[in-house]
């Protein structure tokens, strides 16, 4: 069996969080609750690949306009690891309308539409392990020792 403290997310700084210098803030928020970084890269995503990403999505009236503002500058894509980390993301994340998300949550902090919801989470362990394959190659996610972890589990 796959070792639960080792579950991965694929977790993505959108365009305006970019633009808006909010990448840090962001990562903070994962490295402080204990997560382990294994991938990260800025990313200039095609048509292509973002059809894949939101396949789910492809035929709803708002993926013209979800698109045109995925391809509006770069992705900061990067997946992180550690206990339950693909519920913790949404949860760091916060609901996907902003006007659900909690204060304390980055959208509930940093955001006020959905059409501008700064951040992605996977939203499940097999919707995560599809997209880190889809925008991670295999050699582009480290395995490293965060000898830290033994003071948190
Ligand atoms: P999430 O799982 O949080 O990525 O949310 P969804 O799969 O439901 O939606 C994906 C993205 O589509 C969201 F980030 C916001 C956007 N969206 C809209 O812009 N309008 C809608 O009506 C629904 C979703």
């Amino acid at each position: 069996m796959s070792n639960p403290d080792a579950e991965r997310t694929f977790i993505a700084v959108k365009p305006d969080g970019v633009q808006r210098g909010l990448i840090s803030n962001i990562l903070s928020r994962f490295e402080q609750r204990g997560f382990k970084l294994v991938g990260i890269k800025l990313v200039t995503p095609t048509e292509n690949l973002l059809k894949q990403h939101y396949a789910e999505h492809v035929e709803k009236s708002f993926f013209p306009k979800m698109l045109s503002y995925m391809m509006s500058g770069p992705i900061l894509a990067t997946v992180w690891e550690g206990k339950d980390v693909v519920k913790q993301g949404r949860a760091i994340l916060g609901a996907t309308n902003p006007l659900n998300s909690a204060p304390g949550t980055i959208r509930g902090d940093l955001a006020i539409d959905m059409g501008r919801n700064v951040v992605h989470g996977s939203d499940s362990v097999e919707s995560a392990e599809r997209e880190i394959n889809l925008w991670f190659k295999k050699e582009e996610l480290i395995d490293w020792k965060l000898n830290q972890l033994a003071w948190i589990y």
